[in-house]
């Protein structure tokens, strides 16, 4: 069935015509999708597998369609198809170059580029050359506008990769797909010298349109420069949102002009006494940009009406529950409140919001929504009515976490689950029902701030813990009883930062499971296997070292 309907994208394609000297083979070891485990069973005979052609339809030089080949076998996220091929590969060389076909496509091939760079030494300039003929290239290839692609889904983020002897081809509708299909190449190229990439046809597109990691700054603070290798992280697995936690009880992180004790006061501060920081506009911008240029999208979160401990010691009149605020450095949640009742509450977060909607291109603004525990049901109602429209009014459209679900959303709100109790879940499936889309993290799968197993010196245990395994294996459709599956918008991985005190501890809670999340929330259910993703996953061991990503040792 499935070999049935990934046919269909190949039939006007004569990929293999343009290959020269490729056979297009298929891993005749399993036919449900799943790989084999001999990387040497890919039929030797050069003759196309049987078993993956369709009787009648493939012609003469196409590639036929079969599962993932032998050769693809370390892709993560899994995509929809990869084949392999018999014959000469392709090896990047000091003659390569990176051929951007239309002016359009030369940004993201400036931004491949330079990945390729550091990940082989390798000079290759980038062209703009619209010729066919690709050399010893790696050639970015846009759709003529107004076409519609017939070997892949339709989309932004979609593409097909071909790697045949003459080079590697990427093709896709928008500059997204491009560099998405850029990430797919990177992990066939080898770790190591001699880069020679086996002939391969890889053509893929997302399930889900928002997949998220949410980096959590009040509790630490990162400056743009470890944002900027965090986002590296991000992009290398097709994430598209980069959620910024940027307010909490032990630290504001943004700038807000005409609200100087913001970081004045609020900033100074992190868990455990550390310095705090901030980053200003220019710095919030900057990342922004870094994002964009991969495709990234940047949600802005300022959580309220709880978690605003730092806010209200930078500007007292924004409480009125009788506390006495000062500066926090614990880790409790849920005890700080801004004021219902008071209209400098809500002159502050027109001001915020509003510069916060001018600084951020992206269509959202996250304003958090959990765990106030101080305040009665009626007063967090009473609250977000105010709170929403404040949003809307600066053209953006709302995410907040799920406990707004009970809380009155206004149309178009989005909600972020993230677990606690049956209450909770039956709240968020109404919601749904009612017409609101849910980003799925759940605590117990996507919260990459639990701990593997118990025994690490990094992580928190309140959702249980979390193994590579937990983190992998969840259906982000059916995880939420009584959910529509249509109201998935996609997937977050929370990287909360209580035990955090620097990037290198940010990546071992990261490492492995950030590949698992991302799996989740791009490929195919039925393409996902827990003990071939680990298989796959542990070829990237060595890319990461490579790299110095501080992983957790923890898929062995
Ligand atoms: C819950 S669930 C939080 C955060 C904490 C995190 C620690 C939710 C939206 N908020 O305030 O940092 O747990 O795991």
């Amino acid at each position: 069935m499935q070999r049935r309907r990934a046919l269909a994208f190949f039939l006007a394609v004569p990929i293999a015509a343009a290959a020269g000297t490729a056979v297009w083979v298929t891993d005749s070891s399993s036919s449900d999708g799943n790989p084999g485990t001999d990387p040497g069973a890919a039929p030797g005979s050069g003759a196309p597998d049987p078993g993956g052609a369709e009787p009648g339809a493939a012609e003469a030089g196409e590639p036929p369609p079969g599962p993932l080949a032998a050769d693809a076998r370390g892709l993560v996220p899994i995509p929809i198809e990869a084949l392999g091929a018999k014959g000469a590969g392709w090896t990047l060389s000091r003659d390569t170059r990176v051929r951007a076909a239309t002016e359009a496509a030369r940004a993201v091939a400036e931004v491949v580029a330079a990945e390729l760079r550091t990940a082989t030494g390798l000079p290759l300039p980038v062209v703009v050359d619209a010729r066919a003929h690709a050399g010893t290239d790696l050639s970015l290839v846009p759709d003529p506008p107004g076409t519609t692609p017939a070997d892949r889904p339709a989309g932004d983020e979609a593409y097909a990769l071909t790697v045949t002897a003459g080079g590697a081809t990427i093709r896709a509708s928008a500059p997204a797909g491009l560099y998405r299909g850029a990430q797919t190449l990177r992990q066939l190229v080898p770790a190591r010298a001699p880069f020679e990439l086996r002939p391969a046809v890889v053509r893929d597109a997302p399930r889900y349109p928002y997949r998220g990691i949410m980096i959590d700054l009040a509790r630490h603070f990162y400056p743009p420069a470890e944002m900027r290798r965090l986002i590296d992280h991000i992009a290398a697995y097709k994430f598209n949102h980069l959620h910024l936690h940027l307010t909490d009880d032990q630290g504001w992180r943004i700038a807000i002009e005409g609200r100087p004790r913001l970081t004045g006061i609020g900033a100074s501060t992190q868990v455990g006494g550390g310095p705090g920081g901030f980053w200003t506009a220019a710095d919030y911008q900057g990342v922004i940009g870094y994002a964009a240029e991969r495709f990234i999208t940047v949600v802005p979160e300022i959580d309220m009406p709880g978690h605003t401990n730092a806010a209200i010691v930078a500007y007292p009149e924004l409480a009125c529950d009788g506390r006495k605020y000062a500066p926090y450095t614990g880790t409790q949640v849920g005890f700080s409140a801004l004021c219902v009742d008071g209209e400098a509450t809500y002159t502050f977060l027109d001001e915020v919001l509003g510069r916060l909607a001018e600084l951020t291109p992206g269509p959202y603004l996250h304003i958090g929504g959990d765990e106030t525990h101080t305040l009665k049901p009626a007063q967090y109602r009473a609250f977000m009515a105010r709170a929403q429209p404040i949003v809307a009014r600066h053209g953006k459209q709302l995410i907040a976490w799920h406990q707004l679900a009970a809380g009155d959303p206004v149309p178009g709100a989005i909600i972020e689950y993230w677990g606690a109790s049956k209450q909770d879940a039956a709240a968020v499936a109404a919601a749904a029902r009612a017409g609101h889309k849910v980003v799925m993290a759940p605590a117990d799968h996507a919260y990459l701030d639990m701990k593997y197993a118990g025994g690490e010196r990094l992580g928190v245990t309140w959702a249980g813990t979390v193994d590579v395994r937990t983190s992998y294996d969840w259906e982000p459709s059916t995880h939420l009883p009584g959910l529509p599956a249509d109201a998935v918008l996609g997937v977050e991985g929370a990287l909360w930062g209580e035990t955090i005190k620097s990037v290198a501890d940010a990546e071992y809670l990261l490492f492995p499971r950030i590949a698992a999340v991302a799996e989740a929330a791009w490929s195919r259910p039925e393409r996902r296997d827990w003990a071939d993703f680990r298989t796959r996953i542990g070829t990237h061991e060595a890319r990461w070292q490579a790299r110095g990503i501080n992983y957790a040792r923890k898929l062995s």
